[in-house]
């Protein structure tokens, strides 16, 4: 017997059916890397304003980046000036995704171009790219193949902004780029100018993504103007019809409604959001790009993170926590720390997150809380560390016989559940082997 399952249709109808993959729920934890040309000026307001946007904020001169452009680089210093220096000289791929591996997270979304309009691929649709400058290599295909290769778990994704800012076709702010100081008109270095935006440029791009490089998340920005029905359903048939078929998914911000989750940024869901979501920040207080005018106290902590996590994952979201290289490749130190110290935690605790469900009662009780494995266990965690006695005042599902521990912790530990309230004995040498969050194991 064979049941043939349709192509997708460019149609709203059709591609409303696609829904967030499996694997897309279990993994719950991913790295965003935002790395361009803004990497080289790399500055921006602190804890005000996302670096990866110097070149329009260095327009307006009303921005700190205005000032700061001119007595740092020079009224003649133009953003393409910057190109040369992004060099990607001391990139190495491979430790790129170890890094993202020993973090613990389960997948990355790479900028494959972001407003800018450098494509860090080779695309052929224009020369703005990092084969023909800069860099001089596909910056995409050799992490794709680094992850393919050293950490094969690691889910592939790519960001993708959906138009540019000075791109004359895609009159995004209304000009094409001058230089701010004089007015000048620019060239917009790489590209030939005349053609239909989307169907010229934004469409074969993302097919150039989908075909050459395989990505297992399509992460699209800003949406307006695009082709995206035609596209997306290439994207799904693309995955589903390969020799071994696949689930991808799409996020929300593609220019149509069809989208598999929604993007909070640096902002988060208060409750229990059943329709899958993913929400997004920098380790930076307010940059995806890397800012170097912030200081290493300004950035998350391990512990900040940890409980980001635990909290979104508590409500049926993802984490995508964003890391910002330095042009030449280098993550900065404060960033590869926490991630390797957040990474600590999930190799003790991970089990009360891969995989789980959020517990359909109640998203959160003060410090404490909640995931459940279906059928195996459920898990309270708690962001305060406990005292001799862990109080948890709600109706946790847990009977007769039933074992309590913590994890990081072998012991089973005394518990009673009277009136609606759980009590679990936690000696002290039990609750100093945690940190930052404090997870316990009902089975
Ligand atoms: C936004 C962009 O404008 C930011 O620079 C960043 O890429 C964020 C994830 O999406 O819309």
């Amino acid at each position: 017997l064979t049941l043939g399952v349709p192509d997708y249709q460019p149609t709203d109808a059709s591609l409303g059916t696609h829904k967030a993959a499996y694997w897309f729920d279990d993994v719950k934890f991913g790295i965003f890397i935002h790395w361009g040309v803004y990497s080289v000026p790399a500055w921006g307001p602190v804890g005000q304003e996302y670096a990866e946007w110097y070149w329009a904020n260095m327009q307006n001169p009303s921005d700190p980046t205005y000032a700061y452009h001119k007595q740092t680089w020079g009224e003649s210093f133009n953003y393409d000036d910057f190109i040369p220096m992004f060099t990607a000289s001391r990139f190495d791929p491979r430790g790129w995704v170890e890094l993202i591996s020993d973090a613990g997270a389960e997948y990355y979304v790479l900028t494959s171009k972001h407003h800018e309009g450098f494509a860090l691929w080779d695309t052929k649709i224009t020369d703005r790219n990092a084969v023909k400058m800069g860099p001089r290599k596909d910056l995409v295909k050799a992490l794709f193949d680094a992850s393919r290769t050293y950490t094969p778990h690691l889910r592939n994704g790519l960001y993708f902004s959906m138009p540019e800012w000075f791109n004359p076709d895609s009159p995004w702010l209304g000009h094409a780029p001058r230089n701010p100081y004089t007015l000048e008109a620019l060239p917009y270095t790489g590209y030939t100018a005349g053609r239909d935006y989307v169907q010229g440029l934004q469409a074969p791009q993302m097919r150039e993504l989908i075909h050459g490089y395989d990505p297992d998340v399509m992460w699209c920005d800003i949406g307006g103007e695009n082709d995206s029905q035609h596209v997306l359903a290439e994207f799904f048939n693309n995955a589903k019809n390969r020799g071994t078929p696949k689930d991808v998914v799409v996020n929300d911000r593609s220019g149509i409604s069809t989208h598999d989750f929604t993007t909070p940024e640096y902002a988060t869901y208060h409750n229990t959001v059943v329709a899958k979501w993913e929400a997004s920040r920098g380790l930076d207080p307010r940059s995806y790009g890397y800012n170097q005018a912030t200081p290493d106290n300004l950035y998350m902590t391990a512990e900040e993170v940890v409980q980001t996590l635990v909290d979104i994952v508590s409500k049926n979201g993802n984490l995508l926590l964003d890391i910002g290289p330095r042009a030449d490749g280098t993550i900065p130190q404060v960033m590869q720390d926490r991630l390797r110290e957040t990474g600590r935690w999930l190799a003790i605790n991970g089990e009360s997150i891969y995989g789980t469900t959020y517990w359909s009662r109640m998203a959160e009780l003060g410090d404490l809380r909640f995931t459940v494995k279906q059928n195996s266990a459920f898990y309270i965690t708690s962001f305060a560390e406990p005292g001799a006695k862990l109080t948890v005042a709600a109706p946790v599902p847990i009977r007769k016989g039933d074992r309590v521990s913590m994890l990081g912790h072998p012991a089973a530990l005394d518990w009673e559940y009277a009136n609606g309230t759980l009590s679990v004995q936690v000696p002290k040498a039990v609750r100093a082997r945690g940190k930052y969050a404090w997870v316990f194991k009902i089975e």
